[in-house]
């Protein structure tokens, strides 16, 4: 079999060890942007084929982990993201929801399972919360693992000791995306700044929890901004566990909706070079999914995807069915994690 040159794949050398489990995450040396500008710019067919070649050095080739997401509290959310359907500010039509109660999530960590869901992500709408936040998510947390599901949680930005309560409550994992890339950040966001995120990704890691980072593409931002997302995520040292990468959601209120569409072929580069540079992360083809064809999913997957939002619902807009996705597994020979 004829390999790609390493040259091209770059030089995988540095080893991490995993904050739980002490085994080796290997993380990539440093990437330069224009090193990954240069994965996104090659033919399509090199392309996958490399990250085909990664993906099956370091994960089975045909099976995908499954995440089922809630919402824990919904609307009513002081920032400005302009993606965002959930911002006060914007008039999306969206009902705000208080915290839902443990019963509530246990009920539907418990559905979760059964569908065949192997971890649970519960999103809020949040700059970030309060004390009292925390002492309920908690107790959430702890009733979620209990069922035997990995956990991960949302919830914005963290202060100093929240990680650790979050952690020890039984949090696997810790959601918080950087986005876009530092440069596109102010053009999207401006009630909190880049270095705000990296903070809150250090609290985590501090606090020995996964962590699951990554960033949303289609929001009109140029190759140059999605190579630089990339090299933003893969220079975290450790790069994350998690990667989701979504595809901009529109939502009829936000600042983004009628934004031009990403071409298809150039969200399946962005996964491609995703898996490259950050080859034992699990990559997730997060939001934008229901608006996929079946194809451009299967490329996802080619490309190096293997995990994906699993359940009818993401935290406000939809997602596919549930047996919709069954009979995508059956026809692509996927099997779940
Ligand atoms: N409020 C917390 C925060 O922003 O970190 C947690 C919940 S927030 C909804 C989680 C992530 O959802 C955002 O960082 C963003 O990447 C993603 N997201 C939100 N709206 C989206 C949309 N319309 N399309 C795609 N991704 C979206
Ligand atoms: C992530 O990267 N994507 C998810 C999860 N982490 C929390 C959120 C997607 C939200 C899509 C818009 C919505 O449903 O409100
Ligand atoms: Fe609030 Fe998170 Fe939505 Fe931003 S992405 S408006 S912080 S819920």
């Amino acid at each position: 079999m004829n390999h790609p040159p390493s040259s091209q794949i770059g030089n995988i050398t540095k080893k991490q060890p995993d904050p739980r489990t002490n085994t080796a995450v290997t993380n990539s040396s440093f990437w330069s942007i224009s090193q990954i500008e240069a994965l996104f710019d090659l033919p399509f067919n090199d392309l996958i084929y490399q990250a085909q070649f990664v993906h099956r050095q370091h994960h089975d080739s045909n099976t995908i982990q499954l995440s089922t997401l809630i919402s824990v509290k919904t609307g009513g959310c002081s920032e400005d993201c302009g993606y965002c359907p959930q911002a006060a500010r914007y008039h999306t039509g969206i009902e705000d929801q208080d915290m839902l109660s443990l019963d509530e999530v246990v009920t539907i960590a418990k559905a979760a399972k059964e569908q065949g869901a192997s971890r649970f992500c519960m999103g809020a709408a949040w700059r970030g919360p309060k004390q009292r936040d925390i002492v309920k998510m908690t107790e959430i947390i702890s009733a979620v693992k209990a069922l035997g599901l990995e956990t991960c949680a949302t919830l914005g930005m963290l202060k100093p000791g929240q990680a650790e309560q979050l952690s020890q409550a039984g949090l696997d994992y810790y959601n918080h995306n950087l986005d876009t890339a530092p440069e596109f950040y102010s053009e999207v966001i401006t009630t909190r700044d880049y270095q705000n995120r990296l903070d809150t990704l250090e609290k985590v890691r501090r606090a020995g929890m996964y962590v699951c980072c990554g960033g949303i593409v289609g929001m009109g931002e140029s190759r140059n901004a999605r190579a630089g997302l990339i090299a933003q995520l893969t220079n975290l040292d450790p790069y994350p566990e998690s990667v989701p990468i979504n595809n901009l959601v529109q939502v009829e209120g936000t600042p983004l909706y009628g934004t031009e569409a990403l071409d298809p072929l150039e969200f399946v580069r962005t996964i491609a070079v995703a898996r490259i540079t950050m080859p034992k992360a699990i990559v997730r083809l997060s939001a934008g999914r229901r608006e996929m064809s079946e194809v451009v999913q299967a490329l996802c997957f080619l490309a190096g995807a293997n995990s994906i939002f699993y359940g009818d619902k993401l935290l406000t807009t939809g997602n596919p069915e549930v047996e919709q996705d069954k009979v995508l597994f059956k026809k692509l020979g996927l099997q779940s994690l």
